[in-house]
C-alpha cells in the first residue's frame, strides 16, 4: 500500500479524534480539504451484527391499570390441624331422680315414719323401692296408723298387704295374717282377671286391685 492512498484515511481519523475545538480547527487547517474530500465509493452495507445483550428492565408503564381478574380455582385442602384446647368445665348437673334425698318426710304415728317420693309404680317396684331404703311398704295395723297414712298420702297408694300366696287370704307382705282391715263395701272382690294387691283410697277405705297397676309408693320405718 502506498503512502498516498493511506494518508486520507489517517487524516480523517485524526479529525474526528480531536475533542478540543481549537485543536480540531488546527487540524482542519493542516488537513487539506481535498484529503477528506477524495471521492469514496461506499461499499454495500455489511450484514447486521449479532443482537446485543438484554437491556435493563424498563419503568412501569403509564397506562390505566386493568380491572381485577376473576378469582383463581380453589387450592387443595390443607392438613388437619392439631386438637384444640379442652373446653371450660360444664355446669353442675341436676340432682338424681331416685335418691333418698328426694323423699319428703311423712307424718309419724307412734313409732312409725311414713315416707313417699310421690311416684306411682307397680307393686313390685314399691316393694323394691322400700327395701332399698331399708324400709317396708306402708301397712296400717290399726285405725290410727290407717289415718296417719291417709293424711300424709297425696294420692291413692299401695299398702303392704296381698293375697298373692292364697287367693282370698290377705296377709302382710312382711308375714302374718291381717289383724286389722278397712275394706270398702263389696271389697275385696278380686275383680276381672284377679286383684291381689290392696289400695288405700282417699277416704281411708281399702280396695283390692291388680298388682301390675301403678299407684303411689309409701314406705314405713319402724321406731
Ligand atoms: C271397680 C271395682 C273395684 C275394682 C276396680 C278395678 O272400682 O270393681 O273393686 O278393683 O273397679 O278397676
Ligand atoms: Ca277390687
Amino acid at each position: 500500500m502506498s503512502l498516498f492512498s493511506s494518508l486520507p484515511v489517517l487524516l480523517c481519523v485524526m479529525t474526528v479524534s480531536f475533542s478540543n475545538t481549537k485543536a480540531a480547527e488546527d487540524a482542519q487547517k493542516t488537513c487539506p480539504v481535498v484529503a477528506c474530500a477524495i471521492p469514496v465509493t461506499n461499499g454495500t452495507p455489511g450484514r447486521d451484527g449479532r443482537d446485543g445483550p438484554k437491556g435493563e428492565k424498563g419503568e412501569p408503564g403509564q397506562g390505566l391499570r386493568g380491572s381485577q381478574g376473576p378469582p383463581g380455582k380453589m387450592g387443595p385442602p390443607g392438613n388437619i390441624g392439631n386438637p384444640g384446647l379442652p373446653g371450660p368445665r360444664g355446669y353442675k348437673g341436676d340432682r338424681g331422680a331416685s335418691s333418698v334425698q328426694t323423699f319428703s318426710l311423712g307424718k309419724k304415728s307412734g313409732k312409725k315414719l311414713y315416707v313417699t317420693n310421690g311416684e306411682k309404680m307397680p307393686f313390685s317396684s314399691v316393694k323394691a323401692l322400700c327395701t332399698a331404703l331399708g324400709a317396708t311398704v306402708a301397712t296400717p295395723k290399726n285405725a290410727e296408723e290407717n289415718k296417719a297414712i291417709q293424711d300424709m298420702a297425696p294420692d291413692i297408694a299401695f299398702l303392704g298387704i296381698t293375697d298373692e300366696v292364697t287367693e282370698g287370704q290377705f296377709m302382710y307382705v312382711t308375714g302374718g295374717r291381717l289383724g286389722y282391715s278397712n275394706w270398702k263395701k263389696n271389697e275385696p272382690n278380686n275383680h276381672g282377671s284377679g286383684e291381689d294387691c290392696v289400695l288405700l283410697l282417699p277416704d281411708g277405705l281399702w280396695n283390692d286391685i291388680s298388682c301390675s297397676s301403678s299407684f303411689l309408693a309409701i314406705c314405713e320405718f319402724p321406731s
